[in-house]
């Protein structure tokens, strides 16, 4: 709108304001249908005089650029509209979970102690949902004591992504293993982290476990 004010306002320099409103309301009247293509010589007739034809075709172009204008801008909401419908995110960590492991069979985690949250991330099961199709990055530590084994893996949809692996080894050290990737999501799909079977993770208010994710861009 500060565009075509200011272009109005430039328009005074050539105009007189009778003849602005004069030429503005013969303008308007040809020009009552939305068309795009404004043809300037089918309302600025002949018997004008060569001033009074130029003024006139730029009324027509004025008012032209003034929907074109308009149009842009509802363009514009309504994209900003949908970026922000587009925001997802999510970060969380097991927090005082203390020994999770070793089972039997794999297990998903549930990271419960939740720092941010859009909304995709469920705290209660441990589960990503992928709100729109876009590429997503992932990120995930996994904090325990080295003589212990550590599996951990992303799983997209039942299907294992990335894992980091400690093995169990010597000593008494405290360890943290991380990754993370890149994926393209559809809409609905499901990620989450699984413990291997038979291995231990570990976490205390100290936040040492985490999972993470966030959309870089949707598709
Ligand atoms: C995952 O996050 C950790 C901690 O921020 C970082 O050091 C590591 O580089 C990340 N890994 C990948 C593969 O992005
Ligand atoms: C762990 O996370 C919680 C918030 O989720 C925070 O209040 C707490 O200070 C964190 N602990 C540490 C040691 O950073
Ligand atoms: C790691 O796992 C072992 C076995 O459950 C446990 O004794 C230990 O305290 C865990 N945590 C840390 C921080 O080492």
């Amino acid at each position: 709108m500060k565009t075509s004010v200011a272009v109005l306002t430039l328009s005074f320099f050539y105009l007189s304001v009778a003849e602005v409103q004069r030429l503005d309301h013969r303008a308007g009247e040809s020009n009552s249908t939305e068309s795009p293509n404004i043809e300037p010589s089918g309302i600025c007739s002949c018997d004008m005089t060569g001033s009074q034809k130029n003024s006139c075709q730029l009324v027509v172009i004025l008012r032209e650029l003034e929907s074109k204008l308009k149009n842009t801008e509802k363009q514009l909401e309504d994209l900003r509209k949908e970026v922000q419908g587009k925001r997802v995110a999510f970060g969380a960590s097991l927090g005082y979970s203390g020994n999770i492991g070793p089972y039997n069979i794999e297990i998903t985690l549930t990271y419960k102690n939740v720092f941010s949250n859009t909304g995709a991330y469920n705290p209660a099961t441990g589960i990503f949902t992928a709100p729109v199709k876009g590429v997503y990055y992932f990120n995930f530590s996994g904090h325990n004591q080295s003589s212990r084994t550590m599996g951990l893996a992303l799983t997209k949809n039942g299907e294992q992504m990335i894992v980091v692996f400690n093995h169990a080894g010597d000593g008494n050290r405290y360890e943290t293993a991380t990754n993370g990737m890149t994926l393209q999501l559809e809409v609905g799909d499901q990620v989450y982290m699984r413990l291997w079977q038979n291995t231990w993770i570990y976490d205390n208010g100290h936040n040492l476990s985490t999972f993470i994710g966030h959309l870089l861009f949707p598709l």
